[in-house]
Parts: structure tokens; sequence; C-alpha cells
């Protein structure tokens, strides 16, 4: 990407004066400042004009953060020290201008989707569990955050044009001043059109600088955010839902949010999923998946099977003869990944704190010694 633009600026990255102004205000002026562009478990991605960092927050930072809203999060403006090319701490995060958040699950805690984004698409397929309540819920999210809301109607290729303009219809009945883009990533439908908006924002979205905008995508698992991405992007840059990802579990390292850069300037978030929104209102469809695959999982031989690889599996052979529906089978997938991850939480988060410490230590140690030597 680099040799695609060398004139890169901070602004081609989304700065702008906002963020200025909040980096002098919070007495960041002496530190450079760089773009969260990846969270992964353990530390995070950030990249500024001079390159992309491996990073980790300061000890410090830590011990103020009363939650989790005090951690970066894919989409923020931090200030950083430069340990080496590669690696770099975090020293804090530039007040954020807009932020996509929502309640985890049955706790109080807030999650941060991502940040300093100026549109999110709220993504649905035309096909199964479609509702225009769950827009509600997305838009909700969105303004709540400071971002402005847009449709995307995704696998319009499944359903007939009439269904499309009736449902396009109810969409304007009910939003009327929302804009909708009907999409396809398999026929192509709409994807001019998606390229169009999103190198034009609407009115009022620019950024003062006239940079970068940045898009996040909002939707329950497999409707085909990172298929659309994949597109806006010219390649399979991103790996999609598709069946034949279950030879390869366990490969995901990242969250799923990431930044992709596009060749138009402007900025797009993927988003492993809203597994809450998605799954509250999906109701009885998602309990029918779950309640056929438990039926089909007592058949499996071995009874911890992940109904992913194993051998003597009764779910996938049910997907091989095609007793069980594929797609139901990889919305399954999809929604219990996003289970686990959510699940996974709490715990990880004391490991990757006692991680932290250490690394924490470590640079200290690193940084004194250098200084030492400089002196
Ligand atoms: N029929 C149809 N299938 C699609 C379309 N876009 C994506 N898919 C499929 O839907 C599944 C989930 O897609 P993915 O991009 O991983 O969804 P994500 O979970 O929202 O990122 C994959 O099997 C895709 O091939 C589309 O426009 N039409
Ligand atoms: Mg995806
Ligand atoms: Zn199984």
């Amino acid at each position: 990407m680099d040799n695609e633009h060398n004139n890169l600026t901070m602004e081609d990255l989304g700065y702008g004066e906002f963020f200025e102004a909040g980096r002098q205000h919070c007495g960041f002026g002496g530190f450079a400042v760089a773009r969260v562009i990846a969270e992964y478990k353990e530390l995070y991605r950030v990249k500024n004009l001079k390159g992309e960092y491996s990073a980790k927050i300061t000890g410090k930072q830590m011990f103020h953060a009363a939650s989790r809203q005090d951690y970066p999060a894919t989409g923020d403006w931090v200030a950083i020290t430069e340990l080496n090319d590669e690696q770099a701490v975090i020293e804090g995060i530039l007040p954020r201008k807009t932020m996509i958040k929502r309640k985890a699950s049955g706790k109080n805690e807030v999650q941060i989707i991502a940040t300093n984004i100026d549109v999110a698409f709220a993504v649905q397929a035309v096909d199964a569990d479609y509702s225009l309540n769950r827009f509600e819920r997305y838009f909700a999210i969105a303004n709540d955050g400071g971002v402005l809301p847009a449709i995307i109607l995704n696998k319009t290729d499944l359903i007939s044009k009439e269904e499309l303009d009736s449902k396009i219809i109810q969409i304007k009945d009910r939003f009327g001043d929302i804009d909708v883009i009907a999409a396809s990533t398999i026929n192509d439908a709409g994807m001019d059109a998606l390229k169009k908006y999103i190198a034009s924002p609407p009115a009022g979205r620019a950024s003062p600088s006239g940079g970068g905008k940045t898009y996040c995508f909002l939707g329950s698992s497999g409707v085909g955010k990172s298929s659309l991405i994949n597109k806006l992007i010219g390649k399979e840059a991103i790996k999609t839902n598709d069946i034949s990802a279950r030879t390869d579990r366990g490969k995901h390292t990242t969250t799923g949010r990431e930044m992709y850069f596009l060749q138009n300037g402007s900025i797009v978030i993927d988003n492993p999923g809203m597994r809450e929104v998605g799954m509250a209102d999906a109701g009885a469809g998602i309990d029918d998946i779950f309640g056929q695959i438990t039926g089909l999982a007592k058949g499996c031989k071995y009874g911890d099977c992940t109904h992913t690889q194993e051998p003597g599996c009764r779910v996938l052979a049910a997907v091989e003869s095609g007793e069980l529906d594929g797609e139901k089978y990889r919305n399954y997938l999809g929604l219990k990944k996003e289970a686990e991850f959510y699940a996974m939480n709490d715990v990880q988060k004391r490991k990757k704190d006692r991680q932290f410490g250490k690394f924490i230590k470590r640079t200290k140690e690193q940084l004194k010694k250098s200084d030492r030597q400089s002196h």
C-alpha cells in the first residue's frame, strides 16, 4: 500500500483539526500520533506516515482505565512513543469524534466496536432473518455515537426484482431519509453505487480536512460484510464465512475489527458481527438453527465435537447430504464464534493484563537502558 501511496498524508488516514486540537489539549504535543488500524488480543496495530507498529498501552494507562472505553479501539488516534521500526507504546488516546459502541451481554460494560467513524452501514441480507426492526437498533447504535447511518441490503440476487422493490418501499416508508444501497456480491448489483457513495459521502459528513472518511459495517454474521469489503478493496483481503473456513479454524487472531484503506482514499472497517443485535431479534430463526444442530449433534462420534472438522461428525454429514441447509450451518458457525469471543473476554482480559504488565516492565527497562546509553 505504501508504494501505491507515496504521498500519503495524515488526512488520508483520517486525521484533521479535531484530533490535532485534542492532541494539544491533552498535552500530547510532544508525541507522534498514529491511528489504530487493528485490535488483536494482546496488542494493537497502529499506523502513521512513518509506517506501521505493533503497540501496547502503558501500565499507567492500564492502572487508570476504569472501563473498556479507556482502552484503545480500532479507529482511535493515539499518541505513541516509538521503540523501534516495528514497536511502539501507546501513551494515550486522543479525544474521539464519534464512537460505535454497545452494551456487552448481561453486563454493564460497554464495548467499543470502532471509533472516529463517519458513516455506519447497517447491513442485512434480504433472505433469512430480515427485519426492519433490526435496522432501528443499528440506527440507535449509530445515532448514539454521533455516526450517520446508511443501509445496505445485501444478497439481492436471492430475491426477485418485485420483492426487492417492495422491501425498498417499506424502508422508505419507515426510514424515509436514510440512504439505501441494494447490493449483491454475487452479481455485483449496487457495487458501483456503493463505491460512489463511499467516494463521496453525504453532505455534512466530509471531514474538515476533506481527507479520508471512515466507514464501518454493522450486521449479523453471515450477511456479507466481509464479502462487500473485499469487493471494495478489489481482492480477497478478508476471509469470509465460507463453508471451507472450517478447515482452518483457529487461525483467526484478530477481533476482526480491522481497517482497510481503499484506492479512492476512503477507509473501511470490518466488524465480526453484532451478536447481541443479531441474536436478540432473530428469535425463533436462530433458536431453530441451534435446536436442529443440537439434535443432530447427539449423533456425533465425539461428545465435545465442534462440528467443524471432526471425523464422524453428524452435523457435517448433514450439511454434505443437504439435510442441513449450508446457509443455516454458516450462520450457526458465525454466531457460535461470536458467542465464544465474548464469553472469553473476562478470563482473557485478566491474562492479557498480566502479559501487558510484563511487557511494560520490559519496555521501561529497555527505555532506561537506551537512555543511559545516550548519555
Ligand atoms: N447469495 C449471496 N451470498 C452472499 C452475498 N454476499 C456474501 N454472500 C455469502 O454469505 C456468506 C457470508 O459472507 P461474509 O462476507 O463472510 O459475511 P459476514 O459474516 O457478514 O462478514 C458467504 O458464504 C458469502 O459467500 C451475496 O450478495 N449473495
Ligand atoms: Mg466477516
Ligand atoms: Zn459434530
